[in-house]
């Protein structure tokens, strides 16, 4: 039996609860990422509710499955609102012509990725106990100047401004995003890069009394790399904040990378150390499953997931289709790096 056999009968979006992890890393993968199915309604999930439990106990059941209204994603809360006063940050068009229409707010914070919390959608649900300030990010390894800054300090280091930008999840749902924030090439060249350094390796935080997930069997920290050129393109973004205002929880508070070209898992979340080096680091979920998840994982419609086609991508909230463009139409800014 193979274990990435599909498990057809679970697949319930962002509204199913969390998965029992008793074997980690050996464990039927699209439970490791999950693929995507339309959301049910909430009509369906109360009707599937009170027919496996009946009365009281389905509205118990229904508060662990419930997709959750807007003003519940949306009030997860950004830990204090750091640098409240910089948002919102004027847009700059430049960056910001995706072609598409801006996902909706709620529908964005719905469904997220954020394996430190949950293995299902519905990080919003679990991201309560997490306390992103105060917070800190240190700048280390092969460069001139390293420098722990504090949140504070960090907001106010660099003009932020705001970028539209595509999302593309390796799982093929994808959104149409406003970050707010700076270039990390900025922050890059103030540190001044050494001459040595090859790679640029990110590192989430590590608080298991904050997030449930981390206390299960996975390489924890969540690691992300790039290359020096990579990390310096125009496109490569450090976000403070998501839809002109400071970071909500499940996009990654207080600040996170976004990568728009490759896929999603490469913009890691709540960073805590961004560390030049001088050789390909390991990463988390190359290290979970290598053959499904490549270092460098650019988008690219003609190279299919093991187990399914990256032709098409289903857009947050309005479950449209759209053909999946190489680079996921970044290729202007970053084709000449893959030459
Ligand atoms: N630390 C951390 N960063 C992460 C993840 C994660 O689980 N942990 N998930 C990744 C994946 S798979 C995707 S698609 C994006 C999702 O970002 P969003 O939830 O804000 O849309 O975050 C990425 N960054
Ligand atoms: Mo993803």
């Amino acid at each position: 039996m193979s274990p990435i056999r599909r498990r057809v009968w679970y697949s319930g979006g962002d509204a199913r609860g969390d998965t029992p992890m008793s074997q980690p890393f050996d464990r039927p993968r699209n439970e490791i990422t999950p693929e995507d199915a339309p959301r049910p309604t909430r009509r369906r999930w109360l009707a599937i509710a009170a027919g496996l439990a009946g009365g009281g106990a389905a509205a118990g059941l229904y508060h662990f499955l419930r997709p959750g209204g807007d003003d519940e994603v949306l009030n997860t809360g950004t830990g204090g609102d750091p640098g409240g006063d910089l948002y919102p940050a004027a847009r700059v068009p430049a960056f910001s012509d995706t072609g598409r229409p801006l996902t909706d707010r709620a529908d964005a914070a719905r469904h997220c990725n954020f394996y430190e919390f949950t293995s299902t959608k519905a990080a919003w649900r679990h991201v309560g106990a997490f306390n992103p300030t105060p917070w800190s990010v240190e700048v280390a390894g092969l460069v001139d100047a390293p420098r722990v800054y504090d949140l504070d300090d960090l907001l106010r280091a660099f003009p932020l401004e705001e970028r539209v930008y595509r999302m593309r999840c390796v799982e093929a749902w994808a959104m149409v995003v406003p970050w707010t924030g700076f270039p990390l090439r900025a922050l890059l060249r103030k540190a001044g890069v050494k001459a040595a350094a090859t790679h640029v390796r990110f590192t989430s935080f590590n608080r298991p009394a904050e997030a449930a997930n981390q206390s299960r069997g996975f390489p924890w920290p969540y690691t992300e790399g790039l290359t020096v050129a990579e990390a310096m393109n125009d496109l490569t973004f450090i976000a403070t904040g998501v839809y002109g205002r400071s970071m909500l929880k499940q996009h990654g508070a207080p600040v996170r990378l976004v990568v728009p070209w490759k896929y999603g898992f490469k913009s890691g979340k709540s960073v805590t150390r961004i560390e030049v080096i001088d050789s390909r680091p390991a990463t988390f979920w190359n290290t979970v499953g290598p053959h499904e998840y490549g270092f460098e994982s650019n988008v690219d419609p003609a190279v299919p997931h093991p187990r399914w086609s990256q032709a098409s991508e289903r857009m947050l909230g309005t479950g449209e289709s759209r053909p999946t463009e190489k680079y996921n139409g970044y290729g202007e800014w970053v084709a000449k790096m893959y030459g």
